[in-house]
């Protein structure tokens, strides 16, 4: 483990602070800084909601004359790049920071190494590494969306004392108690989308917005599997489109022999009419549906339903993080079974912290990141 007590207990803070604009800084990560001066902490900066200024900036600007000398701890490697803003390791260097300590360094091609780099050629010393998997934790989705150049995808999952997740045909059954659905509403305000299957959407029709009062204008994008495009016009996703964006991703467009009316056509033609995005992409190629989704700018996805994307998203073995909700009612018999419960966890999962809400109890798993 890098770094001594003090470095670990700051870097620790300035990952808290990242956390603040997690989720609404993409593509930009959200990044933590701290400045330390005699052990007092002089200056924070967290990246701005929608990714400028960048949190460097902002935390010497607070120090002041205070930072130099002072050591300024970063979640992520200053960047050394003239991107929008101009390079935070510049600044770090003009404010005479003596000392930068970084959790993880950029794997963005523009930095990657080369913060360190100007960083130490001003005669700065810098240390890496410490408290990294914590912090990669706290900056997975734009790590994954680098790296992998897909988003980081969630798969959340609530199912009844029976096993169960649902009733075929009969809209949205509560499973979950209001403390749960509160959290999870808070989660999507994290997200940059949410996807669900043609069935659920015309089945329950969700809203899949964020609705708690203040978060309402974090609402992740909304992405349902609609291979035929049956997505109802009067649904909910359909007429809130012009105020939180709906992607419907379309199977290939039928024959003319499938489609004598040339139905699709007019159901395509309708939900673009009604602001709805169409992408072309067979529901069934996660694995060419996910890059598709990272070039847009989506670093995370949350999975909501139902069962086949849930169970097509673990076979494809693009999930990284499962959340379990188990609600305390039973659903019975012709409820439809869950694709997955605590016992048949795919083995690279592993359970990392269980949260109770209310009635209700949420396991998370996470696959080794
Ligand atoms: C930092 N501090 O707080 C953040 C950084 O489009 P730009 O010009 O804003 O640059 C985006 C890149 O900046 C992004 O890919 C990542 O490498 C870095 N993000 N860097 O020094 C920050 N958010
Ligand atoms: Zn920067």
């Amino acid at each position: 483990m890098q770094g001594g007590a003090d470095d670990r207990r700051f870097m620790a803070a300035a990952i808290r602070l990242s956390r603040w604009n997690t989720g609404n800084t993409s593509t930009n990560p959200s990044v933590g800084c701290l400045v330390v001066k005699d052990r007092v902490i002089v200056g924070r900066g967290v990246t701005a909601v929608g990714g400028r200024p960048h949190a460097e900036p902002q935390a010497l600007a607070e120090a002041g004359e205070q930072a130099r000398g002072a050591t300024a701890y970063v979640t992520l490697e200053p960047c050394s790049h003239h991107g929008k803003t101009p390079p935070c390791a510049e600044a770090l260097i003009a404010y005479g920071v003596a000392r930068v300590v970084i959790a993880v360094t950029d794997p963005d091609t523009r930095v990657s190494g080369r913060g360190v780099e100007m960083l130490r050629a001003a005669g700065i010393v810098v240390d890496t590494g410490v408290m990294e998997a914590e912090s990669r934790q706290a900056l997975a989705a734009y790590l994954t969306r680098q790296t992998k150049k897909r988003p980081y995808v969630i798969l959340k999952l609530a199912v009844s004392a029976d096993g169960r997740i649902g009733h075929l045909g009969s809209g949205q059954v509560a499973i979950t108690g209001p403390t749960s659905r509160a959290q999870v509403h808070a989660l999507r305000a994290e997200m940059d989308a949410i996807l669900v299957g043609a069935g659920t959407a015309i089945a329950d029709d969700p809203e899949l917005t964020c609705r708690l009062p203040g978060l309402e204008q974090y609402s992740p994008n909304r992405i349902v599997f609609d291979r035929r495009l049956e997505l109802p016009v009067a649904s909910k996703l359909v007429r809130t489109a012009r105020q939180v964006p709906v992607i419907a991703v379309a199977g290939e467009p039928p024959s003319l022999d499938d489609d004598p009316d040339e139905a699709f056509q007019a159901r395509r033609d309708a939900l673009v009419a009604a602001g709805v995005e169409v992408l072309q992409c067979d529901p069934d190629r996660i694995d060419e549906l996910l890059p598709a989704l990272a070039t847009r700018g989506i670093s995370s996805l949350m999975v909501e339903g139902g069962a086949r994307v849930a169970r097509a998203f673990l076979d494809a073995g693009l999930v990284d993080r499962i959340l379990l909700y188990q609600g305390p009612g039973e659903i019975g018999a012709g409820g439809i079974e869950s694709p997955l419960s605590a016992t048949d966890m795919p083995s690279d999962f592993l359970h990392t912290r269980t949260f109770l809400y209310g009635g209700d109890r949420c396991d998370e798993y996470e696959r080794e990141f």
